[in-house]
């Protein structure tokens, strides 16, 4: 494992002696690459991504904290994601790469935001699996409540093909209608703009393609985001080529409904992992 520059920005490329590899940059604590062993890409990045100090990275592993979208007084998706992250750690074992990356308050997000923290991310490869691990440790005096997600660009050969199992029977709130309603299908296509966040997720889900599929699973995050923004919102992002729809889903492990509540010295965490089937 070593340090890289990734498109001008600090980065670690883990390589597990399994033959794993992955890419995390500094900024963001962003994962932006992970290949299992004997495995290709499994993390889309979109080929107009933007790699510059303070934006939102497109594609990859973006840490939302500690506001989902535009749920609350904070700009989209809070601050972490824009914020540059600090590698702590990165070790190799026999059959494992892993890295530790950590954000802690600062003048500048105590201006958007009047806590003290710390984060600390964690990616762990080994095989055919990848573990990202968030947690939150309020260092201050007072309570802060706060929204998490592993905003996951999972990379897909054409998303048409895809189907998303595991959410049949979950209370589903749909972000385009502003609707609530209980999920009936036990394969979920992916053939128009999509985003929706799903409750109560605590079962794997299961990513299919025509070749190969993912297990994603995720602890301590009961909400899972799955986004597609198809043609016409795809086309209104500056950072995504006009395709770039068909070749991502975003899946993603979240905790939103319910924030989760700190109070001073408490910590909290959340992970994410996926098993890649080829
Ligand atoms: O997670 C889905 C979502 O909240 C969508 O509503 C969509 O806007 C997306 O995230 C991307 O947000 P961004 O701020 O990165 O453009």
């Amino acid at each position: 494992s070593q340090r890289i520059d990734y498109n001008g920005l600090p980065a670690v490329h883990l390589c597990s002696p399994d033959g794993a590899e992955a890419i995390v940059l500094e900024h963001g604590g962003h994962l932006v690459s992970w290949k299992p062993a004997n495995g290709a890409e499994r993390i889309y990045m979109s080929p107009n991504a933007v790699f510059k100090e303070g934006t939102p990275v497109r594609g990859g592993v973006p840490v939302i904290f500690p506001q989902f979208g535009l749920r609350g007084p904070l700009q989209g998706h809070g601050f972490a994601r824009r914020m540059n992250w600090q590698l702590v750690d990165a070790r190799v074992g026999e059959d494992y790469a892993l890295a530790h990356l950590r954000l802690s308050d600062t003048p500048e997000t105590r201006e958007h935001w009047p806590h003290e923290f710390a984060l600390e991310i964690a990616v762990n490869i080994s095989g055919a699996r990848l573990d990202i691990e968030l947690e939150v440790s309020n260092t201050g005096s007072s309570t802060f409540d706060f929204m998490a997600a592993l905003h996951t660009y999972l990379a897909v050969k054409e998303v048409e093909e895809c189907g998303v199992e595991g959410l049949s029977g979950l209370a589903c709130e749909d972000m385009l209608t502003g609707k609530q309603f209980r999920e009936t299908k036990s394969s979920f296509t992916i053939d128009q703009e999509v985003d929706r966040v799903y409750h109560d997720t605590t079962k794997p889900l299961m990513l299919n393609e025509p070749h190969r599929g993912v297990v994603i699973q995720s602890e301590n995050m009961p909400d899972t985001v799955i986004w597609n923004p198809w043609e016409v919102r795809c086309a209104e992002l500056a950072d995504m080529p006009k395709d770039g729809f068909r070749r991502m889903l975003c899946v993603e492990a979240a905790v939103i409904r319910d924030p989760v509540k700190l109070e001073p010295g408490g910590e909290w965490w959340g992970r994410q992992t996926f098993v890649a089937m080829e």
